[in-house]
C-alpha cells in the first residue's frame, strides 16, 4: 500500500476545512492610487468578489482623510458613519471583512464633497 506523507496530509486538511483561510486575499484600495479621494471607488469595489476573511488596505496621508463605516444603506446615503464601528486615522489601515453582509465605507472628510465612500457584500 502507497504511504502518503503526514505532510501532504496536513495541507489537505486546512484546504478542506479552512478553505477561507487558504484563499484570503488583500486588496488595496483604489490599487496604486489609494485611498486619496480621486477613485471611483464603488466601481472599484464593484469589480470584485469578496469573501470572509480577505482584507482591505486603506493607504492614505494621515490627516487627509479617514476610513469610516455607515451602519445602513440610509446612513450611507447620506455620509454618516457610525462610531460605534470605529474610525480609522493611521494612513494604512487594514480592516478585515470578517463577517458576511455589506459593508460601507467611507472618509468622513471627502464623503459628501467629493463620494469617497464605497459599498462591499461579502459572501
Ligand atoms: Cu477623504
Amino acid at each position: 500500500m502507497a504511504r502518503v506523507s503526514t505532510t501532504a496530509l496536513v495541507v489537505i486538511a486546512v484546504f478542506v476545512v479552512f478553505p477561507s483561510m487558504v484563499l484570503a486575499k488583500q486588496y488595496i484600495v483604489g490599487d496604486d492610487q489609494g485611498w486619496e479621494g480621486t477613485v471611483d471607488y464603488q466601481a472599484w469595489a464593484d469589480g470584485k468578489t469578496f469573501h470572509v476573511g480577505d482584507v482591505l488596505i486603506f493607504n492614505y496621508e494621515a490627516g487627509n482623510h479617514d476610513v469610516a463605516q455607515s451602519a445602513s444603506a440610509d446612513e450611507f446615503n447620506d455620509c454618516a458613519s457610525s462610531p460605534d464601528l470605529g474610525t480609522y486615522t493611521s494612513g494604512n489601515d487594514a480592516l478585515a471583512l470578517d463577517v458576511a453582509g455589506t459593508y460601507y465605507f467611507l472618509c468622513d472628510y471627502h464623503c459628501a464633497i467629493a463620494q469617497q465612500k464605497f459599498m462591499v457584500t461579502v459572501n
